[in-house]
């Protein structure tokens, strides 16, 4: 008990540090105003790519993407329903989120392979409830699924989604194959490069940014007061999630080892 207590205030710590340090940089600090910021307007299709993927990057330190499922556990009212889509976030979930004394309802669904219905599973369940229910998902999961989108319009589900964008499958920056840099990007990672906020509008989905931890929370908990579809998008990058991943483990061990020796 007292390890699995050291254990998570050594991650949170970690990711807190990681998360500040990085926000008190230049980059982070235009990073977080381009984050929050409404999508621009204007520009060639390259030129938009490149924004996007220059407010990704530069987000990505303000809120660590490992925290992601965390803070919107912690964000929801009791009774609340979080479904967690697979590859990362339920790792995440299950690795970093606090114990807690709120009853909230955690959902997941395998789908027939993993990344498949993701979306729909968890409208199904925002459908039956009483209480809000969250998502919170990948971006090649959301987009895997985005045909259910519409439909929750037309059935007018109230849910709020948080897609966690890296553009690409994250949790492959795990394998060893992340450092065959003639295939990875084409045949594992997948790159999409997609802008979300079209998306969104195209089916009725109200549609923010989020780049740091307090308007996540801010963000999310304005969302399941109201009615229809929120959207609320966290840019990252699978290399700084890759990273964070590692100083956290790292950080995990040395509390371990500080307080129980060599037989930690
Ligand atoms: C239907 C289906 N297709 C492909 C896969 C293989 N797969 C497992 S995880 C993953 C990447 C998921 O990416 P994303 O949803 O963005 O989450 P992240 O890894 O970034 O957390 C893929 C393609 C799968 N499990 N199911």
């Amino acid at each position: 008990m007292r390890a699995g207590r050291l254990a998570h205030d050594a991650a949170h710590e970690e990711l807190a540090r990681l998360a500040g340090a990085d926000a008190e940089g230049p980059a982070a600090a235009g990073g977080s105003a381009a984050a929050e910021g409404p999508a621009a307007a204007g520009g060639s299709a390259a030129a938009k790519h490149d924004q996007r993927n220059g407010a990704r990057e530069a987000a990505a330190p303000g809120l660590c993407e490992a925290a992601v499922p965390a803070v919107v556990a912690e964000a929801l009212p009791e009774r609340a329903g979080l479904s967690v889509g697979n590859s990362m976030p339920v790792r995440d979930l299950d690795s970093l989120a606090a114990p807690s004394a709120k009853r909230i309802r955690v959902l997941c669904n395998r789908g027939a392979n993993g990344i498949d219905g993701v979306v729909s599973a968890s409208l199904g369940a925002a459908a039956v409830s009483r209480a809000p229910v969250a998502l919170v998902i990948g971006d090649l999961s959301f987009l895997h699924d985005v045909s259910a989108l519409q439909l929750a319009a037309r059935l007018e589900i109230s849910m709020s989604i948080v897609v966690v964008n890296n553009d690409g499958g994250g949790v492959f920056s795990f394998l060893p194959q992340a450092d065959r840099e003639d295939i990875f990007e084409r045949y594992f990672a997948t790159p999409h490069g997609l802008d979300l906020q079209p998306i969104a509008s195209s089916c009725g989905a109200r549609y923010t940014r989020a780049g740091r931890a307090d308007s996540l929370t801010e963000q999310l908990r304005a969302a399941v007061k109201r009615h229809g579809l929120d959207i609320i998008e966290v840019p990252s990058t699978r290399t700084a999630n890759r990273e964070q991943h590692r100083s956290v483990a790292e950080a995990v061990c040395r509390a371990l080892h500080d307080a129980f020796g060599e037989a930690a």
